[in-house]
C-alpha cells in the first residue's frame, strides 16, 4: 500500500522473480488505484481453494474483514473492491489492535486470523469455508496472554536443591539443562 498522490492510498504488487528470490521482475502492478486508507492487511495465503494466494482486509474503524479473491491471469482481483466478500464483523482496530494471518495455523487446510487485543491477550479464529471458500470464523479463542510468562525459575529455593521447574520446560524439546542451584 503506497500513497496514490491524491491524498489516497492505492495497492501494490510486487513480484517475485525466482531465478534471482528477488521482489521486483520486472517492475510492480497498480492492483488498485485507491480505497485502501484504514484497511489492515492480511496474507492468509489460499484461502478460496484454488492454489492462489489471496488477500484479507480489515477496516480498522468498522472491524469488517473483507477477502479479495485472487484469479489466476488477473491479479488485479486482489484489489477490486467491488468483488470483495465479507468474511467476519466488529474486529475493530480498537478492540484489537493487532491483527494477522499466517495462513493455516490449526491445521485443518483452512487459513485463519489472529490478533493481540486491546487487553494483551492472544486471539485466534478458525476459518470456516463453504464450498471450500472461506466465509466466516468460528468464535475467538484466547491462546494467551502476552503480559504473563508461562515459566519462571523460583529463586528463593534452599540452597543444594534443584530448581522446581522442570529444566527442558524452557529448553528445546530434547535438550537438557543442568540447573541446580549452587550449594553455599
Ligand atoms: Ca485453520
Amino acid at each position: 500500500m503506497e500513497s496514490n498522490g491524491a491524498g489516497g492510498t492505492q495497492l501494490i504488487l510486487f513480484q517475485g522473480k525466482a531465478t534471482t528470490g528477488q521482489l521486483i521482475d520486472p517492475g510492480t502492478f497498480v492492483l488498485s488505484t485507491s480505497g485502501w486508507e484504514d484497511l489492515t492487511l492480511m496474507a492468509p495465503g489460499d484461502a478460496t481453494g484454488d492454489g492462489l494466494a489471496d488477500l484479507w482486509a480489515r477496516d480498522d474503524t468498522t472491524g469488517s474483514i473483507y477477502q479479495y479473491a485472487n484469479v489466476a491471469g488477473h491479479p488485479e482481483a486482489l484489489g477490486d473492491h467491488s468483488k470483495r466478500t465479507r468474511i467476519r464483523t466488529g474486529v475493530t482496530a480498537e478492540s484489537f489492535p493487532v491483527i494477522g494471518s499466517s495462513g493455516d495455523t490449526s491445521a485443518d487446510g483452512v487459513p485463519d486470523l489472529w490478533s493481540l487485543d486491546s487487553r494483551h491477550r492472544l486471539r485466534t479464529w478458525n476459518g470456516e469455508t463453504a464450498s471450500g471458500k472461506v466465509t466466516s470464523f468460528e468464535s475467538s479463542e484466547v491462546m494467551g496472554d502476552a503480559r504473563i510468562s508461562t515459566h519462571h525459575w523460583k529463586l528463593n529455593e534452599e540452597p543444594g536443591r534443584t530448581a522446581r521447574q522442570r529444566p527442558h520446560d524452557l529448553a528445546r524439546p530434547g535438550r537438557h539443562l543442568a540447573v541446580r542451584n549452587v550449594p553455599e
